[in-house]
C-alpha cells in the first residue's frame, strides 16, 4: 500500500470519523486515492477549503453533486468563515464518554492544518501519547474533539495530467515534476480556452493578442521584470511568477473543474 496508507489504516480503527479536505477548486483533482480504502473503515466527511478562490455557483454543483452521493460535505473559506455548524454536525457522532476522535487527511496545501485549528480552536492543546493510540503522529485536543493531523502523506493521483492542475494550485512542486515554464505554458492555455485569461490579463495590464501562449509568457515575464543579462526572459521564473500567483488566488477566484468534466481522465 502506499506511503501513510497503512499506517493510516491502523489509526482508523482508533477514529470516529476522517475528514478529508480538498481544494474546492479542483475537488475531483484534489482527491486523494488512498480515501476509498479508508471510508471502508471510518464514515468520512467532506471539506472544500479555499471556497473564497472558487467560484460560487461552481461550488453549489460540487456540493449538490456530493450531497446526491449522500456524502456530509462542506465548503469553507477557512481565513473566515465561522466552523460551528460543522462543530455542531460532528457533535452529534460524539461518544458519551470521552471526546470525538477525528484524523484529518488529504493531499498537501489543501488546507488540512488550517482547518485542524480552526475546529479545535485557540485553546488547542498538543497532546503526546495518549494510550492506546499511536505516538507517531500529532494530536491536538480542543473544543470537544481530539484530533490527528494529516497522519503520513497522502498520495495524490498519479497521473501526469493531473499533477500538472495540482501543481497550479499549489498542491504539487511544478519545480519537481518537469518546470514551472511547461506548467505555466499549460495553465495559459488552459485559461485562454476557458475564457478566463483576460482576468489575469487585467490584473497585470497585459494585451491579449491572439498569440501563441509562449509569447504570453515572455511578455508577462517582460512586464513583471523576470530577465537574464542580455534582456531576455527567464522564462522559468515567470513561469513561477505566474503558477505562484494562481496557487495563492491572487489572480481571481476561479473554478478549474465541473462534475464530469474533469482535466484528466483515470
Ligand atoms: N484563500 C484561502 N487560503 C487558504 C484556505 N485554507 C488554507 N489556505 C492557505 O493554503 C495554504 C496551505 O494551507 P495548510 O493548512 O498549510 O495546508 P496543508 O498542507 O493541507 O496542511 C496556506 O497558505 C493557507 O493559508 C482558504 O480557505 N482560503
Ligand atoms: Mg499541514
Amino acid at each position: 500500500m502506499a506511503r501513510g496508507g497503512r499506517k493510516l489504516n491502523e489509526l482508523a480503527e482508533k477514529l470516529d470519523l476522517i475528514i478529508e479536505v480538498r481544494d474546492a477548486r479542483a475537488p475531483f483533482s484534489t482527491s486523494s486515492p488512498l480515501i476509498d480504502a479508508m471510508g471502508r473503515l471510518k464514515p468520512v466527511g467532506l471539506v472544500l477549503a479555499k471556497k473564497d478562490l472558487a467560484s460560487p455557483g461552481h461550488t453549489r454543483v460540487w456540493m449538490e453533486k456530493f450531497a446526491a452521493e449522500q456524502k456530509d460535505v462542506w465548503a469553507f473559506d477557512l481565513r473566515r468563515d465561522d466552523l460551528e455548524p460543522l462543530r455542531r454536525s460532528l457533535s452529534r457522532r460524539r461518544p458519551e464518554h470521552r471526546e470525538l476522535r477525528l484524523a484529518v487527511v488529504g493531499i498537501p496545501n489543501v488546507g488540512k492544518s488550517m482547518f485542524l485549528n480552526m475546529l479545535v480552536g485557540k485553546s488547542r492543546a498538543k497532546v503526546g501519547g495518549i494510550p492506546g493510540i499511536t505516538r507517531e503522529v500529532n494530536w491536538y485536543r480542543g473544543l470537544g474533539f481530539l484530533v490527528v493531523d494529516s497522519p503520513g502523506i497522502l498520495d495524490p493521483h498519479s497521473e501526469p495530467g493531473v499533477h500538472r492542475v495540482l501543481s497550479w494550485l499549489g498542491c504539487a512542486k511544478a519545480g519537481v515534476i518537469g518546470g514551472y515554464e511547461p506548467a505555466a505554458l499549460e495553465l495559459i492555455r488552459f485559461l485562454k480556452d476557458r475564457g478566463l485569461w483576460s482576468v489575469v490579463a487585467a490584473k497585470w495590464e497585459l494585451d491579449e493578442p491572439d498569440e501563441p501562449s509562449e509569447l504570453t509568457l515572455e511578455r508577462l515575464g517582460r512586464r513583471l521584470g523576470c530577465l537574464v543579462a542580455g534582456g531576455n526572459v527567464n522564462m522559468e521564473l515567470a513561469g513561477r511568477r505566474l503558477v505562484d500567483s494562481f496557487a495563492a488566488g491572487k489572480l481571481g477566484a476561479m473554478t478549474l473543474e465541473l462534475p464530469g468534466e474533469a482535466l484528466w481522465s483515470p
